[in-house]
């Protein structure tokens, strides 16, 4: 773990602040405005009590994924690579599995429960028309669909994609199987450019999709034995663009940690829980901890760090799990691993050693808070223990984060940087 100056340098480097300024918090402008004058009204208790709203409504908000195809089309290995998890790990979807269950089938993320990823079987295998298929699927439940083929998109699934924007949700087109496309290619000895053949299997997906009626449509390439190739990136932001602000938060902390791409949005996201939580910490309660000489609730920074370190997938059967996927050793993974927070409990002694540097906390930090959210310069005047809890989550995310990055590129290499 870097000690408190070498933090305090990250803390305030250029990087950081072009990217506070860029990021706004969970909450809405005019949200951000009613918290302010509810401030004016009812001081920093009912600040707390409309924060502790908003975190309640991060952790209890549902995400629930449909994904649709005809059998063998690479539904469960989807599933599966978007939790995080290989083959034989507890909780994987059984892959390569013929028989085929005509009932939707939940499959709950490892780190986060209200995240489900439903496996539905594919229209055809049910004969059922499009509106009647999606009603016994109970479509209302789902946020969102993926429609994946592993070669052409039938009939089934345009209709099928019809019926659910008809309904007023989305889907997404995935072509799976992309890295056997290119292996075909490979072993026919032809010579070929992998950028044109991937455009020109995704120019012949929206053509046929366009055909068959999609208003502007779009295929997404993945092979799900590595996301982190072709467009699982696009996937994820053409999702960010459209899931409301909540599920958009939620479906970033759910994201596989395969790049430090997705690491780096993690933080931004976790970072916004900060200053809510440092919020809801002091005042009556606060126990002191040892060896700072402020107060702050020890409970809030131990449940925030826990948090933390699950959303970077830094959680032992995480990394595992990561372990498992990139075909290397644990022990390798971990040996990147430069903090204490990650390996154990959170303790009072492991919090402590970050402590220090959170009592001789400078105001630089909160200043850059300032500029964005106003109403947090009042409950900053209102108690030191703001301070503290601010500046130990703000290190232990610092520590976090970094670890996080290390642990992607020792299991991937730096190939995947550039993506
Ligand atoms: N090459 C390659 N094979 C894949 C990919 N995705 C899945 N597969 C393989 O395709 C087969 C079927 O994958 P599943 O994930 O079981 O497909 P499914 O859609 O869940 O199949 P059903 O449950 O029978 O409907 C398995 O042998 C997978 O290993 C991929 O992206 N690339
Ligand atoms: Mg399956």
């Amino acid at each position: 773990m870097g000690g408190a100056s070498s933090r305090d340098q990250r803390a305030e480097t250029s990087n950081r602040l072009e990217d506070e300024s860029s990021n706004s918090t969970s909450f809405t402008d005019e949200e951000l405005t009613k918290l302010q004058s509810d401030y004016d009204t009812g001081g920093v208790e009912k600040v707390k009590t409309v924060v502790q709203q908003k975190v309640t409504e991060l952790d209890n908000t549902e995400l629930n994924v449909a994904v649709t195809g005809q059998s063998g089309v690479g539904k469960s290995s989807l599933i599966n690579a978007m939790r995080g998890l290989g083959l034989n790990d507890e909780g994987a979807a059984e892959v390569g599995n013929t028989e085929t269950t005509k009932k939707p089938t939940r499959y709950k993320h490892p780190n986060l429960p209200n995240v489900c990823f439903w496996d539905l079987p594919g229209i055809g295998s049910t004969d059922l028309p499009a509106n009647k298929y999606l009603k016994e699927m109970k479509f209302t439940k789902y946020d969102f669909f993926i429609i994946i083929s592993a070669c052409r998109f039938t009939e089934n699934d345009t209709k099928l994609a019809k019926e659910i924007k008809r309904l007023g949700k989305n889907f997404y087109f995935v072509r799976s199987k992309i890295d056997n496309d290119l292996d075909s290619n490979r072993k026919g000895g032809r010579q070929f450019n992998e950028e044109e053949e991937l455009e020109k299997i995704r120019n012949d997906c929206v053509s046929k999709l366009q055909k068959a009626g999609i208003p502007s449509p779009r295929a997404f390439l993945i092979s799900n034995f590595d996301l982190n190739l072709y467009d699982f990136s696009l996937l994820n932001k053409a999702l960010e663009h459209d899931l409301p602000n909540i599920k958009k938060s939620i479906y970033i902390l759910a994201l596989p940690i395969i790049s430090l791409e997705i690491v780096e949005k993690k933080r931004k996201e976790l970072r916004k829980r900060v200053w809510m939580l440092a919020t809801l910490s002091g005042g009556i309660g606060a126990v002191p901890v040892p060896g700072v000489s402020l107060g702050c609730d020890i409970g809030i920074v131990i449940g925030g760090i826990i948090h933390f370190r699950q959303c970077l997938g830094l959680n032992d059967s995480s990394l595992q799990s990561l372990a498992k996927r990139a075909g290397k050793p644990v022990e390798d993974l971990k040996a990147v691993v430069t903090t204490p927070l990650v390996g154990g409990e959170i303790t009072l002694d492991v919090i402590n050693r970050l402590a220090w540097g959170a009592a001789a906390a400078t105001i630089s930090v909160i200043e850059i808070t300032l500029d964005i959210i106003p109403v947090i310069g009042s409950i900053f005047g209102a108690g030191s223990s703001f301070l503290v809890t601010y500046k130990l989550l703000s290190d232990a995310l610092d520590d976090l984060t970094e670890s996080a990055q290390k642990v992607v590129t020792a299991a991937f290499g730096t190939e995947n940087d550039a993506k």
